[in-house]
């Protein structure tokens, strides 16, 4: 079996080797999870409930060292590592609560009873990309094992390790073989047979808009159920009556943490023309500010990129003529290290403008008024995220009701609670992760009529 070899994004250094599996090793996965799952659907939910409760314990128990297996593997910072960490353990508590109350609903009918049921699909496969390796495998599997499926998880292949980590802990939690088997290879063969495998009733994508496209084609041909979570263009907005030095203080988190690769990045700020010059004076220090190197140090706000071939891209971003209003600090020597980036003025066709960078580089736009701020913010095929500074509540409230994006903050830049729906409009994704409603997204939903008349 040929294997990837697995890098430290910030030494350079090789860290593991892991099997890259090939077609036939999928096909029997899928074949294992299908048998899995008709017993993993027909347990008590209550006893669902209780090994996904486990799983929770075990991640919570191996916390730390789950975090610095993606600080070596990912180059995320460790505070960002423990957050992603703890994320998941509160994805399957929050999730185990599900199985009991997977509620259908009676129907008044005359002649007879009408009631619903959510049942589960089957077999899910989840493909996942390498800028948040552990959430996003989380935000899939919980909810899908919660409602009675088994799971076939894909993690990004530079990116496997807590994966792996996570499907050894399901095993120990006591989940039954075959209910959650992480399989690692290239997603054009173990990811794509997810797409093309008759007996995967659903696959979960989150990824680069390019790729969610061919899967949504591919899904097609089987009417086969699919999530997308794609890519985005967010905008950070700041009214001049905001508390100026306050959002461009927040700004480069909104824009630079994890270097960057977040698909809810505000890689795009608007600023009103009438607070320009003094937001750019207290951003350049903030910029500045930002401490860049080895994520193993708890100061440490931002890490390197994933790899030298991603870095690549990320600086044609950054041409030789660009504009850079300023930058910030980067280490030199081994790793995928690129600076904080501010772009201003920009061109209206500019790429860096218009692409997802999915890397520290940010563009600063003005603009005059509430009118043409929310014109610029839609002027995107994206729609995932975003942010709004302003004192003004209704202006808040107009603008955020205004913006075609999924999810917003206000003089903040949160963008992910376990608890509150997470997803894209328009080319940024199809459909909802996370929140009270995830379960409807893995089940399908039955109606059942009984006759207690004779008709
Ligand atoms: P992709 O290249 O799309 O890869 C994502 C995943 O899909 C990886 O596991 C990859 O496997 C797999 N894959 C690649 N080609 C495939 C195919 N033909 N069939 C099935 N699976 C395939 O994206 P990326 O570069 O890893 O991630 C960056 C993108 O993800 C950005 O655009 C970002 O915005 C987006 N993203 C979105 C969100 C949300 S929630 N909307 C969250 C994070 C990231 P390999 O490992 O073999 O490449």
């Amino acid at each position: 079996m040929t294997t990837s070899k697995i890098i430290n994004p910030a030494t350079e250094a090789l860290i593991a080797e892991v099997p890259r599996i090939g077609l036939d090793e999928t096909d029997a996965a899928i074949e294992r999870a299908v048998l899995a799952q008709r017993q993993w659907a027909k347990l008590a939910p209550g006893d669902r409930a209780k090994l996904l409760r486990s799983f929770a314990d075990l991640v919570d128990r191996n916390l730390e060292a789950l975090a610095l297996l993606e600080v070596a593997n990912a180059g995320h910072t460790i505070s960002n590592a423990r957050w992603e960490a703890g994320n998941v353990r509160d994805v399957l508590e929050y999730y185990a609560g599900a199985p009991e109350r997977l509620f259908g609903r009676q129907i008044p009918v005359g002649g007879g009873v009408d009631i619903t049921f959510h049942e589960p699909l089957g077999v899910v496969g989840i493909i996942v990309p390498w800028n948040f390796p552990m959430p996003i495998a989380s935000w899939g599997f919980a909810p899908a094992l919660a409602a009675g499926n088994a799971v076939v998880l894909k993690p990004a292949e530079v990116t496997p390790l807590t994966a792996i980590r996570l499907g050894e802990l399901a095993l120990e939690a006591g989940i039954p073989d075959g209910v959650f088997q992480v399989l690692t290879g290239s997603g054009s063969t173990v990811g794509w047979r997810f797409v093309t495998h008759p007996k995967v009733a659903k696959v979960c994508f989150t990824g680069s808009t390019e790729v969610g496209t061919a899967i949504m084609a591919g899904c097609a041909e089987q009417v086969k159920r699919v999530t997308l979570e794609l890519g985005g263009k967010s905008a950070n907005v700041v009214f001049a009556d905001s508390d100026i030095a306050l959002a461009a203080a927040r700004a480069p988190y909104g824009v630079f943490d994890n270097a960057g690769q977040d698909c809810c990045a505000r890689s795009r700020i608007l600023v009103q023309r009438s607070a320009y010059d003094e937001f750019m004076e207290h951003f350049e220090r903030a910029v500045s500010n930002v401490v860049v190197g080895d994520p193993s140090l708890e100061a440490t706000e931002m890490g390197p990129l994933i790899s030298a071939a991603h870095r690549e891209k990320v600086s044609e971003y950054v041409p030789d003529d660009a504009k850079i209003a300023f930058q910030g600090q980067c280490p030199s020597g081994p790793g995928f290290w690129f600076p904080p980036t501010v772009l201003a003025p920009v061109a209206p066709g500019a790429r860096a403008l218009r692409e997802e960078i999915f890397g520290p580089v940010v563009v600063v736009q003005t603009f005059e008024d509430e009118a043409e701020a929310i014109g610029l913010a839609n002027d995107t095929p994206f729609g995932l995220s975003g942010s709004i500074w302003t004192n003004h509540l209704a202006k808040a409230m107009r603008v955020a009701r205004a913006i075609e994006t999924g999810n917003l903050s206000i003089n903040s830049h949160s963008s992910v609670r376990y608890w509150t729906p997470f997803g894209g409009f328009k080319q940024s994704g199809l459909g909802r992760e996370l929140g009270p409603d995830a379960l409807s997204a893995f089940t399908e939903e039955k109606n059942v009529f009984i006759a207690t008349e004779e008709t």
